[in-house]
């Protein structure tokens, strides 16, 4: 019996939350939201999450929504785990709150304009959405780049929740036409995700939701890139 639940979507940045369940290893259950039927802008879905977005994480009936936050409730319901590194020092604790931020706040808002640049602009006007998102997403996977130069994981030797949410950003992004080839350290850091157990099961678990939607004819699929 599990007191967790998790509402997300194939493909979504619920992606990130569910890599940390299995990381950490506790029972939990998921929950698909289905899109095309617009379940997440639905009165039932928005008591729980008001933004009507995935993901959203139930604990023991009560609702926690934002990546950062859930981040940082199953980082320290779970110490063992040590999804973040150890942090004693409200500045260290500050300067993690920072980095992930960095990636909902400022990488996120890039992955959508580069993904679904149709959601920015009339249909003539999204490729220049698309193209704009791909020049500024270059400053920050530099960074990205640069700091994965000689060291595994964004945390030197510690593998984080950092490092999944980074890959989410990455996995987005490359199959959405972003050219990713020169950045051969995030893509290294993006092999070595794959051989994780845990990513292989939140994939494993999103290609059954995304099998499970096709099935019934809500599969989501972006535009193509115009
Ligand atoms: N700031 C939120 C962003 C969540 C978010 O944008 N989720 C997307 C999927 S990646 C979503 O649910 N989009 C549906 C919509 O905006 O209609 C977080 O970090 O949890």
């Amino acid at each position: 019996m599990t007191d967790i639940k998790l509402y997300m979507a194939p493909g979504t940045c619920a992606r990130v939350p569910s890599i940390l369940l299995e990381e950490i290893g506790v029972d939990f259950e998921t929950r698909v939201i289905r899109f095309m039927q617009g379940e997440h802008k639905s009165p039932d879905y928005k008591k729980l999450n008001p933004k009507g977005k995935v993901p959203t994480l139930l604990i023991g009936g009560e609702a926690l929504t934002e990546n950062v936050a859930i981040i940082t409730y199953l980082n320290e319901r779970f110490p063992n785990t040590e999804i973040m590194p150890p942090a004693s020092e409200p500045l260290s604790r500050a300067r993690q709150l920072a980095d992930l931020s960095f990636c909902s706040a400022t990488l996120h808002p890039i992955v959508t304009r580069i993904r679904m640049p149709q959601l920015f602009a009339t249909e003539e006007a999204a490729r220049s959405v698309w193209e704009k998102g791909c020049q500024t997403m270059n400053e920050f996977f530099n960074l990205i780049n640069q700091r994965l130069d000689n060291s595994p994981w964004w945390y030197g030797a510690n593998w984080s929740a950092m490092d999944a949410y980074l890959y989410w950003v990455y996995s987005r992004v490359e199959s959405a036409d972003y050219p990713v080839d020169s950045y051969t350290n995030y893509k290294d850091h993006q092999t070595r995700m794959k051989l994780r157990s845990s990513v292989q099961k939140a994939l494993a678990r999103e290609a059954k939701a995304q099998t499970q939607l096709e099935a019934e004819g809500l599969a989501f699929t972006p535009s193509k890139i115009p």
